[in-house]
């Protein structure tokens, strides 16, 4: 064997060893991912019963001739999710959540106002206890959220 050979092959080697190297720490980053991932639903605990899982509870409503469709939701502790479709074409809508039974109550969430036809998402973490929506637009567009434990 060449001392060139050698030193080409201790290169490759060298190569290939940060290859290995590299290989071995995406694989240890993947394996804290998958760790991670895992450690989520868990330090999340049980989800409630009536929850869809780990995602939360998802509740749809309808804006239509300026008034919801449901003026009476409920939902479990923990994440809500409220999809809100607006069917009036040209007409401003949001939804706007408030602790307690009416408007002046906390605000815990709310979308910007956008026309219609549009379909929005609200995501929420609530605890049990009674809340109010409206559209800011349209405030008689109302009604309650009880959230249970
Ligand atoms: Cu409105």
């Amino acid at each position: 064997m060449s001392a060139a050979a050698a030193a080409d092959g201790a290169m490759v080697t060298g190569a290939a060893g940060r290859w290995r190297r590299l290989l071995a720490v995406l694989a240890a980053i993947a394996a804290l991912g998958v760790l991670a991932a895992a450690c989520g639903p868990a330090t999340s605990g049980a989800p409630a019963a009536g929850t869809a899982g780990n995602g939360g509870t998802t509740i749809r409503i309808t804006t239509r001739k300026s008034v919801f469709d449901r003026r009476s939701l409920t939902a479990p502790a923990g994440t809500i999710t409220i999809k809100v479709e607006n069917r009036d074409k040209g007409i401003p809508h949001n939804i706007h959540v408030f602790k307690g039974t009416d408007a002046s109550g906390t605000s815990v969430g709310m979308t910007p106002m956008s026309q219609g036809p549009d379909a929005q998402v609200l995501t929420m973490t609530l605890q049990a206890g009674t809340y109010f929506y409206q559209c800011d637009m349209h405030p008689t567009a109302n009604g309650t959220l009880t959230v249970t434990p």
